[in-house]
């Protein structure tokens, strides 16, 4: 387990010493102690056969299956470990108390949920390599986690296959047949997707705002559908129970969850870490990669404190580097180094085709007799399929407060068709993305296609209260980017960058801006996919 005799401010800094490199140690300090010496260390200057960027769901996946397949991987990390309880005895703080480890490099809270009553409910914090970046752009905020397991840290596990109807506009280049024979069961698989146990669902307090929300679907003629997740359904059945600790009745998730969700961590970096072949190097962030004289590339990472500053610069050369830094990571990655010289014929395409899942969320206020219970698991278990109708899937979401709301709270995922582009801003030395807010309307028309017939049906209003004053819509962020480098057009049809052979994308940015359904079962299935005809033609 973590050693606790660390110091707060240093938790996560030097992590579990098993198959971590401790991050103040130089990279390539020996793994000490634990099991076998894992992968070869990774020292500065050093050749290595593969190295990822980022540890979520698509460089973990990478990383897998090119371990099994005995290729040394070097995992490069620009979030912490997250394997060290700080001083509550917690290695993730509450959604309710959040402290200074739930923001990246933040020194006050930007919650996804601005207001409370129409009160506004951010807090100042120290600054700090916290769990959830919410990165702003000109007219969009991104939330995205930080640390060894990418956004599976921070998200409510929903793990949803898209329907096989619509699969061809998500991915239009791939065989479905492939994806629904082989690749999403994988995927399922090593993920532990399971959906919750109907008749406990139907009877348990916890869910009492799902069933509110079931009913009033129904009522309006929608179809509720239950929606798969990772989150241990037995254990969630011992926390209502009362005889293990709790984290979703607790109101854990957007900071991470200290117990019942399989996040990456529990599933495919625990194989990662008994191959013994992948070292993961958390608090370093990759800068550059640059083709190397003698073949293979150069990658540069700034080493991070845990304020964020740089305390050392590193390269190593590697033969095959994976882009996996997720969506705005691998885009404004490759956008630089395509800009400033680094990887100049990289394709014109390379940080188009970026959309926002369609995210849009509201809340409705119910009757006196519908109440949605002082006690709501914070993970999601239903949602409200409209989508061939009205182009909206919504998520019966949780809204765990602790007290009574009388509020229903939605995310839908829309058929939004916008697509925003990131570019080089060589002044300002930065990476912009065009996403415009009123990009955002054809979102709300569709979500409306759902709540505006449920509020005529029960004679029930929006809530304006959460995310402002006088505010119906959350319409500034989004919780699922996708796309950058499309699979096909930055990409070959396996994730191939053009012209710049053992360069490869494979994470949310190949994805064409939607997937219909929450994403990162498809991240998944197709980094499961690709991977497998890398390995078998590339290696
Ligand atoms: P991701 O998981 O973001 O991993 C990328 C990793 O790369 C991160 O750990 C970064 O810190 C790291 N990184 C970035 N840049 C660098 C760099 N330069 N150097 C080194 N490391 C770097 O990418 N999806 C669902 O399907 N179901 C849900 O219920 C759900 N809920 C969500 C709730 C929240 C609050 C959020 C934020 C997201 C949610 N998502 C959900 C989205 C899902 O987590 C996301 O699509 C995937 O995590 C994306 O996977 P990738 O592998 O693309």
């Amino acid at each position: 387990m973590g050693d606790k005799s660390r110091s707060y401010k240093g938790f996560g800094d030097v992590s579990r010493r098993t198959f971590i490199v401790g991050t103040s140690s130089i990279l390539g300090a020996a793994i000490a102690g634990g099991r076998a010496a894992a992968a070869p260390p990774l020292t500065p200057g050093a050749r290595v056969p593969a190295l990822v960027i980022g540890t979520g769901y698509g460089g973990s996946v990478a990383a897998l299956r090119l371990a099994q397949a005995g290729v040394d991987v070097q995992m490069v990390e620009m979030g912490m470990a997250w394997d060290t309880p700080g001083p509550d005895g917690k290695i993730f703080a509450n959604t309710t108390t959040p402290d200074q480890r739930s923001f990246w490099l933040r020194t006050r809270t930007k919650q996804p949920l601005s207001n409370f009553l129409g009160f506004p409910i951010d807090k100042d914090i120290p600054r700090y390599t916290g769990i959830l970046d919410a990165e702003e752009f000109g007219g969009i905020i991104v939330y995205q986690g930080r640390g060894v397991g990418g956004g599976s840290l921070v998200n409510g596990g929903m793990a949803v296959t898209p329907k096989r109807e619509n699969f061809g506009a998500v991915l239009p280049t791939v065989n479905a047949d492939e994806m629904y024979n082989t690749y999403y069961p994988r995927a399922n698989a090593g993920l532990g997707v399971a959906t919750i146990d109907p008749a406990w669902f139907d009877t348990t307090d916890c869910y009492q705002y799902a069933r509110v929300g079931r009913k009033h679907a129904q009522r309006s003629g929608f179809p509720f559908v239950f929606v798969p997740d990772v989150y241990d359904w037995d254990y969630m059945k011992k926390e209502a129970a009362g005889t293990v600790p709790k984290s979703a009745l607790a109101g854990e998730i957007l900071y991470g969850n200290n117990y019942g969700k399989k996040s990456l961590q529990k599933t495919y970096l625990a194989q990662i870490k008994a191959t013994g072949r992948v070292t993961i190097t958390p608090l370093h962030k990759v800068t550059s990669v640059a083709p190397a004289s003698g073949g293979g590339y150069t990658v540069t990472m700034d080493q991070l404190s845990t304020a964020g500053d740089t305390i050392a610069t590193k390269t190593v050369t590697a033969d095959k580097v994976f882009f996996a830094a997720g969506s705005v990571g691998t885009s404004k990655l490759l956008v630089k180094l395509k800009a400033t010289g680094a990887l100049p014929n990289l394709s014109n395409e390379v940080g188009k085709g970026w959309g926002d899942n369609g995210n849009v969320m509201c809340g409705r206020a119910n009757h006196l007799w519908d109440a949605t219970g002082a006690l709501q698991a914070s993970i999601p278990c239903g949602g409200i399929d409209n989508w061939a109708a009205g182009g909206a899937f919504a998520e019966v979401a949780p809204l765990p407060t602790g007290i009574e709301t009388y509020a229903s709270f939605y995310l839908s995922i829309t058929k939004n068709p916008n697509r925003a582009e990131f570019t080089w801003n060589g002044a300002a030395g930065k990476v912009d993305l065009n996403w415009q807010t009123a990009w955002k309307q054809p979102s709300i028309d569709m979500a409306k296609s759902i709540f505006d017939k449920i509020n005529a049906k029960e004679g029930t209003i929006y809530r304006t209260d959460l995310f402002g004053v006088y505010k119906i819509w959350g319409d500034h962020l989004t919780y699922h980017p996708l796309g950058g480098a499309v699979l096909g057009k930055a990409t070959d049809n396996y994730g191939r960058l053009h012209g710049y052979p053992g360069l490869y994308a494979i994470d949310g940015s190949l994805i064409p801006g939607n997937t219909s359904v929450n994403p990162f079962v498809t991240i998944t299935a197709l980094a499961e996919r690709n991977i497998e005809k890398i390995i078998a033609t590339d290696l």
